[in-house]
């Protein structure tokens, strides 16, 4: 599947997909001017004069429209159209992005990919950072679309020419996300902080997270977190790991330059009273909002509490690390919470779907 602007060569494509929309009494969104245009070859000119403000004719704003077309047979599946800025009615009613589907190839999740495409064009090449979607309120699986893309709901409006109840949604650029969980240590055969990190959605709130397991190595562990987060730029790093025998999710307050081990880790190195690095200070603050963090979990029903110490084990060495790393660099945000037993490795215990949603209310707090 693409997105390709039109072309003469899918005149033929574009006048039948209109034809489809006539013949159902189907609107035909996120075409533009495609209903009153009868000629494919016209309306691909005139598509290409929307595409900057200087060209695109009066009372129209500027905007790219888009085929989706499967590339097997070169079909359209659909139509998308993206408005580069909003004028009054676009503000209210009409929103950035239209989109149709052709009758005949609904239900099978076209809308959903086309959209998200969509949307990379507005973050990538138009460099927006949030974009308005609206549909009608009946319409559920336009809403659906909308949802599954990251639409946050704002509000309902009345739009008296077409006496139509009208749904806005707005879609945030995605910020990044780097979390980590890790592998089982000191005998255990699950660690709840890998199983419940990768439970978690790909996308919460602005966040389009990106996972990774940590192996339980002094040194190792920091390393690997620190070259993917220098390789994806994300926005925040959150690292999870187990704290056996704590009854809440901690979010950690800080993290200190000390490497001290009751058990080796899991190469066989058992540290006493060492320094992660001598010439680095004794300690660094998280730089993720530790508190919110607590009181967003706390909020959503499960327990939550603000930690100040995140241990002198694996964990809090992968912390101050990055913390130390990243130490007020290009605003990424650096974190680590800890979490209970899951339940089956000992008591206290919290059932991993649990853990999963408390750290989901976490991360919307970041
Ligand atoms: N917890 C350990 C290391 C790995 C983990 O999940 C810790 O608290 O240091």
């Amino acid at each position: 599947m693409k997105l390709i602007e039109p072309m003469n060569e899918y005149a033929a494509e574009i006048a039948a997909y209109r034809q489809e929309f006539l013949a159902a009494g189907d609107s035909m969104d996120g075409t533009g001017a495609l209903r009153r245009m009868e000629d494919p070859v016209a309306w691909i000119a005139f598509c290409q004069r929307l595409r900057s403000r200087e060209t695109a004719p009066n009372g129209w704003m500027p905007a790219t429209q888009f085929l989706y077309v499967r590339e097997e047979d070169r079909r359209i599946v659909g139509m998308i159209d993206v408005r580069h800025s909003l004028n009054g009615f676009l503000e209210q009613y009409g929103g950035h992005i239209g989109y149709s589907v052709r009758p005949s190839e609904r239900r099978k999740g076209y809308a959903q990919s086309m959209l998200r495409e969509a949307l990379r064009y507005c973050w990538r090449d138009l460099g927006m950072s949030r974009v308005l979607i609206t549909c009608l309120e009946e319409n559920e699986a336009s809403r659906k679309t909308i949802l599954v893309n990251g639409g946050v709901y704002e509000s309902t409006v009345f739009e008296p020419a077409e006496g139509a109840r009208i749904q806005r949604y707005w879609i945030e650029k995605p910020r990044v996300l780097l979390i980590t969980g890790f592998e089982p240590f000191g005998g255990q055969i699950v660690n709840p902080s890998w199983e419940s990190v990768r439970a978690l959605l790909d996308r919460i709130g602005p966040w389009q997270l990106v996972k990774m397991r940590l192996p339980v190595v002094f040194g190792r562990a920091a390393r690997q977190v620190i070259q993917r987060a220098e390789e994806i730029k994300p926005q925040a790093v959150l690292c999870v790991g187990q704290a056996g025998g704590r009854s809440a999710l901690t979010p950690e307050m800080v993290g200190i330059n000390l490497r001290h081990g009751a058990q080796p880790d899991n190469e066989g190195a058992l540290l006493q009273d060492a320094p992660i690095d001598p010439d680095a200070p004794a300690a660094y603050f998280a730089t993720v909002p530790v508190r919110a963090m607590a009181r967003a979990i706390q909020e959503a029903g499960l327990p939550g509490q603000v930690s100040y110490s995140a241990g002198t084990f694996v964990c809090n060495d992968v912390l101050f690390s990055l913390l130390r790393h990243f130490d007020g660099k290009k605003g990424i945000a650096c974190g680590f919470v800890h979490v209970p037993y899951q339940t089956g490795q000992g008591e206290p215990s919290m059932p991993p779907a649990d853990i999963a949603r408390a750290l989901t209310a976490a991360i919307q707090a970041l």
